[in-house]
């Protein structure tokens, strides 16, 4: 396995200073090293892969050197427009490093969500124009690699990549403190979700939100079905939107998390100007990117009040502790929406969380027939 330190060393020693990306569980040991290593001005966790490549070309722009931005591959799509409109050859040929996490690799056992990407993954970079390198765990000429990659990126002035297989880099443990100063789990969050909801249907986040949710029905014995978005991080609230549009009938909650809310967050400005009066927006807030490894978001500097309000959701909620989400739930059902309910819990989960027994497709015609 490779030391992301090691690894880090490697590509300082061929003058990359700056990291910006969207964190991956593929990668996470080396973006906790990052995370530890760099100031706050040489490493940003991104909203959105496109925005960390767009980050990569500004501090190109300010400093002539060749950034390196990181993703897991299922963010390659986020990131194209900038790759292809702007980073490219033929338009500004901005020399730059993506760190790919090969989630899906053929042959490698992976969920549904994953499949497809890993198996168009190096096909993608090819219609690209991008040239790549894959590194793993018995990569032993990994330095040998990256310079070169950086010495291509830099000769052809353009994005070049490595794809990181699974299980590449060796475990760092991270200096930072696991702990927010909230005492509710995410699970426990749920739960009390469950228990008090007055929705007709939940879409819930990518993650482990879904697969929380997902084992909280089965052991409640429920015969309800969410709609779990295992892919597409970022796109619940659009989702739950268009529900609530089009069958205003029904009451619609999309469960986010807050790295998918920021993630895509020009949504909350459609769903406001909307006026979905049918629509909750419930957002468990963490501050970070649990279910990939815990790096932050930028939660910590966001007012989700202000934001909620500004685009023109009616209520906002926060809660913190189990009797306040009660009761937040209980006063909401009465409520016209849009409304946001933020709940702040502490970062972790069960080490034995399982995944979802039924397929995708399962779970869509299951959905689809309950809100029937
Ligand atoms: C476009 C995209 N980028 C990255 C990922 C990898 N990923 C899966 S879950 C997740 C973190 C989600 O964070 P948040 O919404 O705050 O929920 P939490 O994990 O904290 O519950 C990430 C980055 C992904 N699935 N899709």
């Amino acid at each position: 396995m490779i030391d992301p330190a090691a690894f880090y060393a490697a590509l300082s020693q061929s003058g990359v200073s700056f990291f910006a990306g969207v964190p991956d569980s593929l990668l996470k040991h080396f973006c906790a090293f990052v995370s530890d290593h760099c100031s706050e001005t040489s490493h940003v966790i991104c909203a959105n892969e496109g925005n960390a490549v767009a980050m990569g070309v500004g501090s190109y722009l300010a400093t002539g050197k060749v950034p390196l931005i990181y993703m897991q591959n299922s963010g390659l799509g986020n990131a194209i427009n900038p790759l292809l409109s702007l980073a490219d050859k033929e338009v500004y040929a901005i020399p730059m490093i993506l760190l790919i996490g090969w989630r899906g690799e053929p042959g490698i056992k992976d969920e549904p969500q994953h499949l497809k990407q890993g198996r168009v993954q190096l096909a993608l970079l090819e219609a690209m124009e991008i040239p790549y390198k894959i590194i793993a765990a018995d990569s032993t000429d990994y330095a040998e690699i990256v310079r070169d990659m950086v010495e291509e990126a830099k000769q052809s002035c353009m994005p070049v990549a490595l794809v990181v297989r699974k299980g590449t880099f060796a475990d760092y443990k991270t200096k930072a403190s696991p702990e927010t100063s909230y005492n509710m789990s995410r699970e426990e969050a749920l739960q009390v979700i469950l228990e008090t909801d007055s929705s007709d249907c939940i879409v819930s986040t990518t993650g482990k939100t879904s697969r929380e949710l997902y084992e909280l029905r089965k052991k409640r014995g429920s015969d309800k079905h969410d709609f779990l978005t295992v892919g597409s991080m970022g796109h619940s609230s659009s989702i739950a939107a268009a529900i609530a549009l089009t069958r205003p009938e029904i009451r619609v909650m999309c469960i986010d998390g807050d790295g998918a809310l920021i993630m895509h967050m020009g949504a909350m400005a459609v769903i406001g100007k909307l006026g979905l009066e049918n629509f909750v927006h419930l957002v468990i807030n963490n501050f970070c990117h649990e279910s990939v490894g815990g790096q932050a978001t930028a939660a910590e500097a966001l007012d989700m009040e202000h934001l909620a309000k500004a685009a023109g959701y009616k209520h906002y909620y926060s809660v913190a502790q189990i009797g306040q989400l009660r009761d937040a739930m209980l006063e909401i059902k009465d409520l016209s929406g849009p409304i946001l309910v933020e709940v702040r819990v502490k970062k972790g989960s069960r080490a034995d969380l399982g995944r979802p027994q039924s397929s995708p497709q399962e779970n869509k015609e299951a959905f689809m027939h309950q809100i029937r």
